[in-house]
């Protein structure tokens, strides 16, 4: 594989309007930012990924951009975010931005005129489409709710949105759009970013015909993802994008893509793909329901375990992904994927060894490494986001009581990551001095930054102590590039791993995410126990010499240095 400079880095996503508010108008912002770069620093991060800061109304949280050239005023300023771009660079870090190219905001100036003249050239930015029969072109469903199609007023047409009405489609078929689109993101790249996180970057490609399909729910409409799933051919915008901007400046860019053709991995993310990388969400899709969050279901220890697997296995044949274990779009990890017993500390920290040393490049989300979980909230009202409250009202539809539908929206809410992070004990968990855009979590007075920079044993020293094992100069080559080869599978309750290096350096890491001990025995002599999150080094490195095994209790998990292989 071709080495590239981002292969053995840590990676952190910044939520900046829950982040830090540093004026008091409940919101994050770029200020905030600034004056904690030197704790993302401490931990480890090398490159921040900011969710969207453009100008915008805000529909779907800044994903409905109304200027790609300016900076939201409730963020900050340009001269703020260039300040940033020099603290970043100052400490060694780099920082990218969100890209938000499937759609703008219906208050971008482009749709303004296109609504204007409906006839004219921005109207050619956007899919404005001939209804059939008086009603919309096609049965689409988008991702939020109601159909994909909103009339363009006065007109017998209709515009496409996938997302929010509020969110117009582009039309990625023509060559100006494509030209203004690579004309900012070039703009962008001058001023120094490193690179972007690309969103929802598969949905660009439409089938211009947009054939309806069979209906798949009671209103009688088809999710939008059905015509994203059949239609060939976004792989040319992809490589025409890439070539025209990101290439130019080797700049880093990590894909978020649903609904792939198995068999294009390769032109994603393979040597030369369009993409530097893509996240694996293979874990979280697992969750998902048939029709809704009314019918999501738990993820189950061993299915998730062996998901990952396959799905590591057959990434590093091909490329380097992206993992996460949450994200600003789903529930916090720790209370998806640990069993309730294992919702601790000692389980986050298992859980974050198992993720972090996986074959790829890391992405913290921010208040993962404290351990930071869903929040409960006992009235809809209590709810900003948009595909919440959606989908509360499915689950009522599809005859959850009141009561479930909360249920629903405590397990999967994409609120759940956005609450603010928790700094503290103080006040809004020492987020903001005013009154918080979206309420903290209730447990801010138990799960914290300040009272975990204290203890040696919390969850963000661990995180500390993973990032720097990960970087650890005798290990990192078997870290970034070593192979992935999963062991103990036949266990229903251990999520384990060897990293083995070209030379044949080899490491085990292991989690014992069961409720009784577990025995393990070695494969090859134990050199060095590299990391217990317990602080039980000692005690297994001895097992390890005198026995040959080591025993993890429930909630255990270890890090050792294997005797090499050839
Ligand atoms: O998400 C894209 C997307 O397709 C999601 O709706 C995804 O299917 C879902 O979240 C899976 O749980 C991106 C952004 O990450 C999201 O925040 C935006 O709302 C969306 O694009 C629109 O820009
Ligand atoms: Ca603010």
């Amino acid at each position: 594989m071709k080495r590239k400079w981002w292969h053995d880095k840590v990676a952190y996503q910044i939520y900046p309007k829950s982040f830090l508010d540093t004026n008091g108008d409940g919101i994050g912002d770029l200020r905030g930012i600034i004056s904690k770069l030197d704790y993302l620093k401490e931990l480890g991060v090398d490159i921040i990924w900011l969710s969207p800061i453009y100008k915008s109304p805000f529909v779907d949280q800044g994903y409905d951009i109304a200027d790609y050239y300016q900076i939201g005023e409730e963020f900050g300023t340009m001269e703020e975010f260039d300040e940033l771009l020099a603290e970043a660079k100052k400490r060694g870090m780099y920082i990218l931005m969100d890209l938000v190219v499937n759609h703008c905001s219906d208050q971008h100036e482009w749709f303004r005129q296109a609504l204007k003249d409906p006839e004219g050239e921005y109207a050619q930015y956007f899919h404005f489409v001939k209804g059939k029969n008086g009603e919309a072109p096609s049965n689409y469903r988008s991702y939020f709710g109601g159909s994909a199609w909103e009339k363009v007023p006065g007109t017998d047409k209709y515009y496409l949105h996938m997302f929010a009405k509020e969110q117009p489609d582009f039309k990625w078929e023509n060559p100006r759009l494509r030209k203004e689109i690579y004309q900012m993101i070039n703009w962008w790249l001058d001023k120094g970013l490193a690179g972007f996180r690309v969103d929802a970057i598969i949905n660009i490609k439409k089938d211009l015909d947009f054939p309806s399909f069979p209906a798949d729910g009671p209103d009688g409409l088809a999710s939008c993802v059905k015509m994203v799933e059949e239609v060939q051919g976004v792989g040319d915008y992809l490589e025409d994008m890439k070539r025209e901007t990101f290439q130019k400046y080797d700049a880093f860019t990590v894909a978020e893509v649903f609904n792939m053709k198995e068999d294009e991995l390769a032109e994603f993310i393979g040597e030369d793909g369009h993409f530097s990388t893509m996240f694996d969400f293979s874990a979280h899709e697992l969750a998902q329901g048939e029709s809704g969050w009314h019918n999501s279901r738990p993820v189950e220890f061993r299915e998730w375990r062996d998901t990952i697997f396959a799905s590591q296995k057959k990434l590093q044949e091909v490329g380097f992904p992206a993992n996460i274990i949450e994200n600003h779009d789903e529930p916090r990890g720790a209370s998806r994927f640990l069993p309730e017993y294992a919702q601790n500390e000692a389980g986050k920290k298992m859980l974050g060894t198992t993720s972090f040393f996986l074959y790829g490049i890391p992405f913290i989300y921010q208040g993962q490494e404290i351990g930071m979980t869903n929040c409960r909230r006992s009235d809809i009202s209590e709810y900003d986001d948009i595909s919440t409250i959606d989908q509360y009202h499915e689950a009522l539809r599809a005859g959850c009581t009141q009561e479930e539908a909360l249920a629903c929206c405590y397990a999967n809410s994409r609120d759940n990551a956005r609450t603010p992070m928790q700094w503290e004990a103080g006040e809004n968990a020492g987020f903001t001095k005013g009154t918080p855009w979206l309420s903290v979590n209730p447990n801010y007075t138990k799960i914290n930054v300040a009272d975990q920079e204290e203890r040696a044993d919390s969850v963000l020293e661990f995180y500390k102590k993973l990032t720097a094992l990960k970087k650890c100069p005798e290990y990192k080559e078997t870290f970034t590039y070593g192979t992935f080869a999963p062991v103990y599978e036949a266990s229903d309750s251990v999520f384990a791993y060897y990293r083995i290096s070209e030379e044949g350096q080899k490491i085990l890491v292991a989690g014992n995410y069961g409720t009784e001990a577990c025995t393990l025995k070695l494969e090859g002599a134990c050199r060095k126990v590299l990391l217990s999150n317990l602080g039980r080094e000692a005690a297994l490195q001895e097992e390890a010499e005198t026995e040959g095994k080591i025993t993890l209790g429930s909630c255990e998990s270890a890090v050792l240095l294997l005797e090499s292989v050839d």
